[in-house]
């Protein structure tokens, strides 16, 4: 193994008391032994500036990414491309440095860009410890430094997907490839979180702890929570770190501020912190929701894209660490002469386990779990805890283990094996066991995430002639190499092998028989098995009305006509496509639940002579007639309108402008409708056809235009972004999508009257409650109110966003309020606060409601927003006094 890396040593470290002698911490794994401060005590008031990063600076290959001016070790292997930064080291290299993971080597797990505080700044970084709190607080840096108990701990971190290029080998998960140095170890440094909640004196309901930190990313600022027992419970050790490995923070480790949650996975140890939210509930940051959590293998990633009740499911959200270990050697394409090579071989690795549990035993096979043998362990936390360095006070913090038994760090394995032996295995299996008796599974448990990835770790021999040749599993990120892809490549399945049960494997493939199943994706049957009738296409047409449609998909014919009433997209966007070939719609817009539905309305299925009339039926229509017509919008058949300008609002915003057919042409869209607007995916080889429901915001009098306004959701790691307005956002000036419509429930017909289902009713009163680009429909309701100086309807629009620069349309919408004041009132709130905004803060709650939307007189509530709003929405009308009619869901 390679000499330990020493620290650069600093004199900006010291900040309390004195050490007692210096009690040696070092051992064969540490590199870390001269870690105490034995100089004169040094009390400095405020806070110091932080010295100059180790010896690396800023790289070459940064310098076009928003993270040029970070100074970072070229030896880190990139798992994202070049930006955002997401590296582990090369297994060997972590391993070699031992317990203490130098910072520069030490794994960095970046949602987005780096946030660049600069040096002055840092004494006065601030955070807020707001919510369920009876004194909220605004606290600076060299506050928590100067009023609170400094403590300082080792500590390892996990990342969730540590190890999960053998899982995207399996198949594909919606996560990027670490290979199995997604893991460190620091020395932290900083107060105990519980104190600091504690200092804001948290209400008697309150129940977690919400995080925020100050990376800006697509979805929000990162965030995520955990529970408030945890936070106090103080075997956990949950801080809130300045320092790492006796330094100030490194930029990308959270400077100058991040929490440090000892034995449960990285993603909750927020860095760059900002905000800590108390609350009743866990956290509703995206990247809580969408990120580090095991669903069940069963889901596959288009399931967990179409139903967002996977995500929300708090019980496959991810806490603690499981049991988990690694081979570090052999290494991987390590060999071993048989002629020269010692009569032993000794393997190394490492093993973790979460919750503060011990490992208590690592067991190696070398007969494809036939027998076990059992591995030396080392605890070099153990050392931290001995009795006499009791109140030392390391890096300015107090280090006292002594009085927890909570395991927070890794620890090693080794084994000695007589290396006659292992010329005649095929291979290492290795597991792990902490103290509640979690031991690693045999198999992989795949999930969408492909988190939490832990089966037993195996290095395969390749024997050719006297020469051993060892493989790991993987190699990170998209290097080649490992058994794994080479058992794929031949054929096999990379799953699973026959670990454990008679071995028939030969030495050229090792790994390659299977004993559990891939992970397929589900097949959903639309179809009723007992339905035998064939169906002719006059029959067919003769369902081709509103009252008994009949619907085409995949060549089966469906009468949903019980259906009707309930369908969320409204009867229209059914009755819409009667008698038609609906495949395309149905099977993109609808969840697998919705297929499996289908079976109810099954009646038959189409002779080929009527699938051929339809198919010709359905190709002469679009163009010929219709293209002169005054309007262009046809509700059976799609029309092709052309991108002409496109137009960035904001960073994830763009208007879209389409041309009609002719410059005469108006859209043909009733005030409350909607399009469906069909794309051909330009960013996929398959171009896959795409189709969403969208309301433009062009005014419907418009000649030879229509325009939409999309917000686009882009990838991040672990999220591969909306595949519709991704594709909107992909196309070029000159293409073409296809339009078919209108669709919806509702339309307003003008001065007061609405009508839904067809039924009309006559309100004075519209309340639009709405939340980022659910502000489309409304401004067209609005629109409409506004322009006709003889509608006396009051409009009441209560706005909600994340920040000012996310309140879409505001231009608009503020100039119908400034146009029509007695009867248009527009209420901006911002669920984020910010020093500028003079408006509301705070959520779309029942007080505001309360006050904003009386029930006087014969009233109506059109909302549209996340599923989320529309959900709480609902229940405050309910709990005000709405009836069911006198709300409408876009
Ligand atoms: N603010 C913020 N905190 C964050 C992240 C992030 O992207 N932004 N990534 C999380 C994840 S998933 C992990 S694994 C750890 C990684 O910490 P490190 O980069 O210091 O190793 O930080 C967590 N905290
Ligand atoms: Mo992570």
């Amino acid at each position: 193994m390679a000499a330990p890396t020493k620290t650069t040593a600093t004199t900006q470290t010291r900040l309390l008391v004195p050490p007692s002698p210096p009690p040696s911490l070092s051992d064969s794994h540490s590199n870390c032994p001269d870690d105490v401060d034995t100089d004169a005590p040094e009390y400095t008031p405020s806070f110091p500036l932080p010295p100059p990063a180790s010896d690396i600076s800023p790289l070459a290959i940064d310098k076009d990414t928003p993270d040029a001016w970070v100074p970072r070790d070229p030896r880190l292997i990139r798992l994202t491309g070049l930006h955002p930064f997401n590296v582990e080291a090369p297994l060997t290299a972590l391993f070699d440095a031992g317990f203490i993971t130098p910072t520069q080597l030490f794994y960095v797990r970046n949602h987005g860009a780096v946030p660049q505080i600069l040096d002055d700044d840092i004494p006065d970084w601030t955070i807020t410890v707001e919510g369920l709190v009876e004194r909220p607080l605004s606290i600076t840096l060299r506050q928590l430094l100067q009023d609170f108990e400094q403590v300082t701990a080792p500590i390892t971190m996990v990342c969730a997907g540590n190890r999960r290029k053998e899982q995207n080998i399996v198949r594909k998960t919606k996560g990027f490839s670490w290979g199995a140095a997604g893991v460190s170890t620091a020395i932290w440094t900083g107060c105990m979180l519980a104190d600091v909640i504690a200092a804001a004196k948290p209400l008697k309901k309150a129940r977690y702890v919400c995080m925020e930190g100050a990376d800006r990313l697509p979805n929000g600022y990162y965030g995520t929570s955990v529970k408030l027992v945890w936070v106090r419970d103080p075997a956990r050790g949950i801080m809130l770190a300045h320092k790492m490995n006796r330094e100030m923070l490194t930029p990308d480790h959270g400077r100058p501020l991040r929490v440090v949650i000892p034995g449960q996975i990285g993603g909750r140890s927020v860095k760059w912190l900002k905000r800590l939210i108390i609350t009743e509930g866990p956290s509703d940051n995206w990247y809580h929701i969408y990120d580090n959590r095991v669903l069940p293998t069963m889901v596959t990633p288009e399931m967990s894209s179409q139903d967002k009740s996977w995500w929300t499911d708090e019980r496959y959200a991810i806490y603690d660490l499981s049991t988990n270990s690694a081979i570090a050697y052999p290494q991987h394409d390590e060999t071993l002469d048989l002629r020269t090579a010692p009569a032993i071989y000794t393997a190394h690795g490492y093993a973790y386990s979460g919750g503060g549990r011990r490992i208590s035993r690592v067991e190696l096979s070398i007969d494809s779990g036939d027998t076990w043998r059992l591995a030396t362990i080392t605890y070099p936390e153990d050392r931290y805890r001995a009795e006499e360095y009791e109140g030392v006070y390391l890096f300015g913090g107090k280090l006292d283990m002594s009085w927890r038994d909570s395991s927070h760090c890794w620890c090693f394995w080794s084994l000695q094996l007589d290396t006659k032996l292992l010329a005649k295995s095929d291979g290492f299996l290795l597991r792990a066991m902490d103290e509640s008796m979690n031991l690693q599974p045999r198999d992989m448990y795949w999930s969408v995430l492909g988190m939490m990835n832990n089966p037993w770790f195996r290095v395969a021999i390749i024997r050719d002639g006297d020469i051993l040749r060892f493989e790991h599993p993987t190699q990170p990120a998209l290097l080649p190499g490992g058994w794994m892809e080479r058992v794929k490549k031949a054929g096999g399945n990379p799953v699973g092998p026959n670990w454990g049960e008679s071995t028939n494997t030969s030495d050229e493939t090792p790994f390659a028989t299977r004993t559990s199943k891939e992970p397929t994706e589900p097949s959903i049957s639309m179809t009723n098995s007992s339905i035998t009738r064939v169906i002719e296409y006059d029959e067919l047409k003769a369902h081709q009305n509103a009252e008994k449609p009949w619907i085409v998909i995949n060549g089966e014919v469906y009468d949903p006509t019980p259906y009707l009433d309930e369908h969320p997209g409204g009867a229209i966007s059914i009755t819409a496509v009667a008698g038609t070939d609906a495949s395309d719609e149905f099977l993109t817009i609808h969840s697998e639940t919705a297929k499996a539905m289908m079976k109810t309305y099954h009646v038959g299925t189409l002779s080929p002579a009527a699938a051929t009339a339809l198919t010709a039926a359905a190709t002469v229509t679009t163009t010929d007639n219709t293209t002169a017509a005054p309007v262009f919008l046809n509700a059976k058949f799609w029309q092709t309108a052309t991108l002409v300008e496109k137009t960035t609002v904001s960073s994830d915003t763009r208007c879209f402008k389409f041309t009609l057919h002719h410059d005469t042409q108006t859209l043909g869209l009733p005030v409350g409708q909607h399009v469906l607007v069909r794309v051909k995916d330009p960013t996929t080889s398959s171009r896959d056809v795409l189709i969403r429901s969208y309301t433009p915001i062009s005014d419907d009098s418009i000649r030879g235009t229509f325009t939409l306004l999309v917000k686009i959701y882009f990838a991040a790691p672990s999220y591969p972004g909306g595949k519709m307005t991704l594709a909107l956002d992909a196309l070029k000036l000159g293409a073409t999508i296809d339009v078919k419509g209108p669709i919806g429930k509702m339309i307003y017909k003008g001065r007061g009257v609405v009508a839904v289902n067809g039924v009309e009713r006559r309100v004075r009163s519209l309340y639009m409650i709405c939340a980022g680009s659910g502000v489309t429909p409304i401004l067209q309701v609005l629109r409409a109110v506004v322009q006709d100086g003889g509608d006396e309807t009051r409009c009441v629009v209560l706005d909600g966003n994340r920040t000012e620069e996310d309140i879409l349309c505001r231009g608009e919408l503020d100039a119908f309020a400034a146009v029509a004041p007695q009867r248009c009132r527009i209420v901006h709130t911002l669920s984020r606060l910010s020093e500028s905004w003079k408006g509301l803060t705070g959520r779309i709650d029942r007080p505001l409601i309360a006050r904003e939307m009386p029930q006087e007189g014969p009233v109506m509530a059109l909302v549209c927003g996340p599923p989320a709003l529309e959900t709480s929405v609902r229940q405050i009308l309910r709990a005000e006094g709405f009836e069911e009619q006198d709300m409408l869901f876009f």
